[in-house]
Order: structure tokens, then C-alpha cells, then sequence
């Protein structure tokens, strides 16, 4: 580069990263920890010495996997033998069976949760298996939240993120190459894997009833051994066929979509009650259908049969006898406190009135008895669509195949019954992230069990391909990890952190988000814009569970107590959901003062290494040079903007790289640039000194060296 002032430095327009995921991010060299004491059990594995082993399940994982490893090889012959296999069992056929059942739109307060709704049958698989009570959901909408799961891939990294992009026919979606999905795999991610594909894949029978993909276009295009589809109220129609309630004409604000079926108000109580019958429910239907299948799957394969319920998703149509079990006089309304939407931001503020779109429901809450109706129908549906799942266990019981099936219970996002003066989901606060997770794993799972690590819908994939006794598939790579230590052990050691997404209609790339740990949780409506004014809550989940008090918010104290864990929780945030997008590297230019061929300055930035995907990566620059300018590198060969400020930045695929150019008039001596970095285990905290020669420009280079 020529010398001389006002050089000019352009940076290339960022090109994205596209990097086979399918290949670990694979860092060779073992280093120390000092900075985490592990449970002993992390220790009990002998070391690892093949690198791609370590890349493959480093340290703190395999320790712990590799003995339930062992222990689900000896179940394949024991509790998961499966009874009267034909007489020569195909390979693979001692496998375990699973039945994955869909609850749509369903609260984690059900009774086996602690909360109002009659769900015998959700409490005895809760009493039988494993009751995960932090759960999030990877999406708030069906569609997204769905494809996550059954992709073990984030909305973030598919761009598959609301019910649109892309509502009906996804693979062609990612089959665009101006896709995020394109960008982040290449060519082919339209033919990924689902979780039924690769099960079919190994030998199982594959069969679903009922919602389980968000639509039955998307359903018809998976590689079924036997399909169902869903019907969506049959002989009922949409509510506006049968308006029933009178609020549309109450609440002139009110779309039709409003009057969601069955309710009858104080207001018009000659609305009646419900014109159908029962026999016309949508579940009803899924579940002889789902009945049918359980009682012809062959017997010389496993089988994994899913089967989705629509309630208790609106419309509400629920029969009058489980209604009669919410007597108003009985039924609760969730805690909530005046002026909660005072110390949240515009855009939060924004989501709880939702003009002009059907869930504008907000008014229910101007009246105790409209509210505790909504309520208790919300109620009654998971009552109904817990008997659903009764009916199907009964089959598993008839035929003797409940000691050798997984049954999972999920539910694809939560749902507001009022808090924070809304009706529906489409928001970041838990009670529309947090969802159900029962797991009951024969053998496995401790009967009454329950663990509160936090999960992703993207784990379940990888774990039950576990429990399977499978290996992931080689496509692609997948966001989620393997939680089976978890079910052998409720208290084995899990760090990680449950993220969801909030798309908007037609948009792929995901700037409202948010994340939670045990302790806390993080929202960020501007996500793309870090520099900027964020719109950002947190709440001190663990004193805090109604997140009532935004910490963020001046009303509430200083924010700036919160810094570190606010840095943090944004530093993860961003690496999940901007995943090829390094802040401000886009179409950028900058201009330096004087440049010279740059001396290169690397230093090693130690990680735990017990992150193998190295999504929590959290790095953060902890100071700036202090008499120079710092610029980011996006390419990793050129300089690119500017870094005014210290705070968090996405690291590269296996490390950072930055540019620093000191002034004229700097004089020669030494500086040093701070970082920390964190794997969502270990901090580690790096420093580089540069004896620095004025007008010189230094190539910054931080590797991140995985430990074992
Ligand atoms: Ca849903
Ligand atoms: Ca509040």
C-alpha cells in the first residue's frame, strides 16, 4: 500500500460465508482451563486424542454422552426390544419406536405444570417420563416454529422465519439462492433432511395424522409411509360462517377474525351455544386417524408416528361439557400489574396492540367476564385435545408397545391469556417463547422426572436421533445439540441458552429476538442496528418470571448495573441470529490517514471448546486503541469500517480479525487492545500489546483455539 496521507482504503463489499456447516469448526490445539471447575463427571472420559473426535463431541459432551452411549446400546436389547418382531427383523428393527404428539398453541401450565388445565393423560406422561420446564420455542408462529424444530435449524439460519416466507412451499423458498438457507449452506439446502426423512432414512416406518407441519401442502411433500392430512373445521368453517359471540358488533374495532367461535357474552347472551357438533371437530378426526395408524404400523420396523392437534388454537370451538368444567366463578386470570408496558420500548409496546391484524383482541381485558370466558375455552381446548392424546396412549397400552416408545409431547409456541394486555403470541415475552416438553423414554428417563436446563425446539432433533441409536444426518449441519445427557440425568451440566425468533410477514432475516438462560432474559427489537439506540429489555428471569420490571428502562434504576450481562446476552443474540453478518461490514468504505504494509500481531483467544457448533460464541472488544483507530476486518485481508466503541462484535468462523492504524503524531510506544471472549462456559480475557510505529497500519489476528 502506498504511504502518504489521506491513503485511501476501500473495503470489499462483505461477501457472506458460505462454509459447509456440515464440516465441524475444528480448532486443534488443546489448551488448559482455568477458568471453569468442572463436575467431576466431566473428567471420568479418558482424553480425546483424535481431532476428529474433538471435533466431532469435544470434551465436556462426550464425557458425559459416552456413558449413556453404552447404556442406550444395552437398552436397544433390553427395555427397547421390541415384543413379537416378525421372524427375521430387519436391521434396525430393536430400535425404539416414537410417538411425537403436536399440541398447537399450548401453554406450559397445564396440571403435570402446576396450572389450571384438566390434562390427566399430558400428567400421567409427565409422571411416566421427563418434564422439561424451560423450553423455548425457536419461533412464535406455527409456521417457522414447526420447520425449525423438524429442520434442528434456527429461523434465523433458514430465513424461514413467520408464516411468510414462506408459508406453503419452503424448500422452494430455500431453493432461491438469495435465501439465507442458500447463502448459509449452497446449493441443495432445498432437499434437506427433515427429522422424518432421516428416520425413514434408517429403516423406520413414518407416518403422521393431523397438524404437525404447519400445512398440509408442506406435508404432502415428505416422503410418508402413511399420510393423513388435517382438516381444518370440518362442518364449522372459520368463524365468521358461524358468528356466535356478538363482539364484532360490541368492539366496532374488532376484526371478524375476532369472534373466534364459541363464546357467548354478557353483553349478547342469546348468542347460544355452539352450532356443530362434536363429531365435527378437526382433532377429533386426527385422532381416529392417528388411532388407525398405531394400530397397523408393521412389526418388522420401528415407527415413528406424529400426530398434531389444532386446539387449543383458535378458533375455540369446544364441546359444553368441558366447558362446564371452568365454571367462571373458578377459573383464574394470570397475574399481571398495572402499567407493565410503561419501561418497554416502542417497538415491544407495538406488538400488544396489533392494528389492522386479527389478533387486535386487547379489549377482552376491559372486562373480568370476557376475560375469564377466553380463559376457560383456552382451557377446555387442551382439555379436549388431552383426552386426543389419551386415545392414543390407550393404543400404545392395547398393544403392548409402551415400554419400548418414546412419546414426546410439544407444543410449537406459547400464548398471551392477558399479560401484558394482549391476546395471542406473536411477541418475545416468555409466556409466548416458553412451550411444553414431556419426554418419556423408557429406560431412559426417570418416571416424574423433571430438569429445568434450558432447551431449544432445535435439540429435539439431534436427541432423538440419540435415544434412536442413530447417527445425525450428513447433509447439513444442524443448530441444535443432543440433550439425551439430560434424560439420563436431570442435573447434568448444560450451559446453553434457548433463543427465539420474531420474523416479520415476508421478511427472511431476523432483527427482533430474544434469549434466556436460567437467570435472565434478553430482548432486542433492532437487533441489525447495534450501534444505534437499541430498543432492548432484560429481566432477572429468576426473581423476575412475569418479566415485569425492565432493567433496561431508566424507570427501573441504572441500566448501566446490567452492562456485562446485557453485553453478553446481545454478543450470543448475534451470533445466532446474524450468523453471516458481521455488524456494519456491508458496503463500506473507509478512509485512512496512512498506511504501510502491515506487521501482523496474533494472539490466541482460548475457548472451553465444549460449544461444538461455537453458536455462543460471545466476543467482545473491551477496549480501543488509544491513539489510533481500529477497523474491522471482513474478509479478514482488508479493512473494512470503523470500530468507534467497545462492545460486542461477531466473530468469523474461527476467530476475528481487525486493523489498527495509529496516528503520525503518535510517537513510538506501546499499546495493548483488550478483548473477552466466552463460549458460554468460560470467559477468557486476551490482550495484545503493540510497540507501536506511528503511521503504521497492524494486521489484528485472534484465533480462537479450542480447549478439551
Ligand atoms: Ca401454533
Ligand atoms: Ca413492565
Amino acid at each position: 500500500m502506498a504511504s502518504g496521507m489521506g491513503a485511501r482504503i476501500v473495503a470489499f463489499p462483505r461477501t457472506r460465508a458460505k462454509y459447509p456447516r456440515s464440516s465441524p469448526r475444528c480448532l486443534p490445539t488443546p489448551l488448559p482451563d482455568t477458568n471453569y471447575s468442572p463436575p467431576a463427571t466431566r473428567h471420568s472420559a479418558p482424553p480425546i486424542g483424535a481431532l476428529l473426535a474433538a471435533c466431532v463431541r469435544v470434551s465436556g459432551i462426550i464425557a458425559t454422552m459416552k456413558p449413556l452411549l453404552l447404556f442406550l446400546v444395552l437398552l436397544g436389547g433390553l427395555a427397547f426390544a421390541a415384543p413379537a418382531r416378525a421372524a427375521a427383523p430387519a436391521p434396525g428393527a430393536d430400535r425404539p419406536n416414537i410417538l411425537f404428539v403436536y399440541f398447537d398453541d399450548l401453554l406450559p401450565t397445564f396440571g403435570a405444570y402446576g396450572g389450571q388445565a384438566i390434562t390427566p393423560n399430558l400428567d400421567r406422561l409427565a409422571s411416566e417420563g421427563m418434564r422439561f420446564t424451560n423450553t423455548q420455542a425457536s419461533a412464535v408462529s406455527c409456521n417457522p416454529s414447526r420447520i425449525s424444530m423438524l429442520l434442528g435449524l434456527r429461523p434465523s439460519t433458514t430465513g424461514i422465519t413467520s408464516l411468510s416466507p414462506e408459508h406453503i412451499d419452503w424448500r422452494t423458498f430455500l431453493a432461491n439462492p438469495s435465501s439465507p438457507g442458500y447463502q448459509h449452506f449452497g446449493p441443495g439446502v432445498s432437499q434437506i433432511k427433515t427429522l422424518y426423512q432421516h428416520f425413514r432414512d434408517q429403516g423406520y416406518y413414518v407416518a403422521s395424522a393431523g397438524k404437525t407441519f404447519h400445512s398440509n401442502e408442506q406435508l404432502v411433500v415428505e416422503p410418508w409411509d402413511r399420510l393423513e392430512l388435517w382438516n381444518f373445521w370440518p362442518g364449522i368453517g372459520w368463524p365468521q360462517n358461524t358468528p356466535l359471540s356478538g363482539l364484532t358488533d360490541y368492539y366496532s374495532k374488532v376484526t371478524i377474525d375476532a369472534d373466534w367461535g364459541a363464546i357467548e357474552t354478557a353483553q349478547n347472551p342469546n348468542a347460544g351455544p355452539p352450532n356443530y357438533s362434536e363429531a365435527t371437530l378437526p382433532d377429533l378426526e386426527t385422532t381416529n386417524n392417528g388411532v388407525s395408524i398405531l394400530n397397523n404400523v408393521p412389526t418388522d420396523r420401528p415407527f415413528f408416528v406424529s400426530v398434531g392437534f389444532v386446539l387449543p388454537h383458535l378458533p375455540w370451538y369446544v364441546p359444553q361439557r368441558l366447558l362446564d368444567r371452568y365454571p367462571i366463578d373458578v377459573v383464574q386470570t394470570p397475574p399481571v400489574i398495572a402499567d407493565d408496558l410503561a419501561d418497554i420500548p416502542p417497538e415491544g409496546v407495538a406488538l400488544v396492540w396489533q392494528d389492522g391484524n386479527y389478533w387486535d383482541q386487547r379489549y377482552l381485558f376491559d372486562n373480568p367476564y370476557e376475560w375469564k370466558r377466553a380463559i376457560a375455552h383456552s382451557l377446555a381446548g387442551a382439555t379436549y385435545a388431552d383426552e386426543q392424546l389419551g386415545r392414543l396412549l390407550a393404543v400404545l397400552d392395547q398393544k403392548g408397545l409402551a415400554g419400548n416408545t418414546i412419546v414426546v409431547i410439544w407444543s410449537d409456541h406459547g400464548f398471551h391469556l392477558g399479560q401484558k394486555q394482549h391476546l395471542q403470541k406473536h411477541t418475545l415475552w416468555e409466556v409466548s417463547t416458553r412451550v411444553p416438553l414431556i419426554i418419556k423414554a423408557p429406560g431412559v428417563a426417570a418416571p416424574g422426572s423433571t430438569t429445568t436446563a434450558v432447551i431449544n425446539s432445535t435439540d429435539i432433533f439431534p436427541t432423538l436421533v440419540e435415544l434412536a441409536g442413530l447417527t445425525m444426518p450428513t447433509d447439513f449441519h444442524r443448530d441444535g445439540r443432543s440433550f439425551a445427557p439430560l434424560l439420563a440425568d436431570p442435573a447434568a451440566y448444560w450451559p446453553w441458552a434457548g433463543t427465539t425468533a420474531l420474523g416479520r410477514y415476508n421478511a427472511s432475516v431476523v432483527d427482533r429476538a430474544s434469549i434466556r438462560t436460567r437467570g435472565w432474559s434478553y430482548i432486542r427489537y433492532n437487533l441489525r442496528q447495534p450501534a444505534a439506540n437499541p430498543q432492548e429489555e432484560l429481566y432477572f428471569r429468576a426473581g423476575d418470571p412475569n418479566e415485569w420490571r425492565n432493567l433496561l428502562s431508566p424507570r427501573n434504576g441504572n441500566p448501566a448495573d446490567y452492562r456485562g450481562v446485557r453485553l453478553h446476552l446481545e454478543s450470543i443474540l448475534q451470533g445466532q441470529m446474524l450468523p453471516d453478518a458481521p455488524p456494519s461490514a456491508e458496503n463500506a468504505t473507509v478512509t485512512a490517514w496512512q498506511g504501510q504494509d502491515s506487521p501482523e500481531l496474533s494472539t490466541a483467544i482460548p475457548l472451553l471448546g465444549s460449544d461444538p457448533n461455537q453458536d455462543y460464541l460471545a466476543f467482545r472488544l473491551t477496549s480501543l486503541p488509544a491513539h489510533g483507530r481500529l477497523f474491522y476486518s471482513p474478509d479478514g485481508v482488508r479493512p473494512g469500517p470503523e470500530i468507534t466503541q467497545p462492545g460486542p462484535v461477531v466473530p468469523a468462523l474461527a476467530g476475528w480479525t481487525a486493523y489498527v492504524l495509529y496516528r503520525p503524531d503518535a510517537g513510538a510506544h506501546t499499546d495493548a487492545l483488550a478483548f473477552a471472549v466466552t463460549d458460554g462456559i468460560s470467559t477468557a480475557g486476551a490482550t495484545v500489546s503493540i510497540n507501536v510505529q506511528p503511521a503504521t497500519l497492524y494486521h489484528l489476528s485472534f484465533p480462537f483455539i479450542a480447549r478439551q
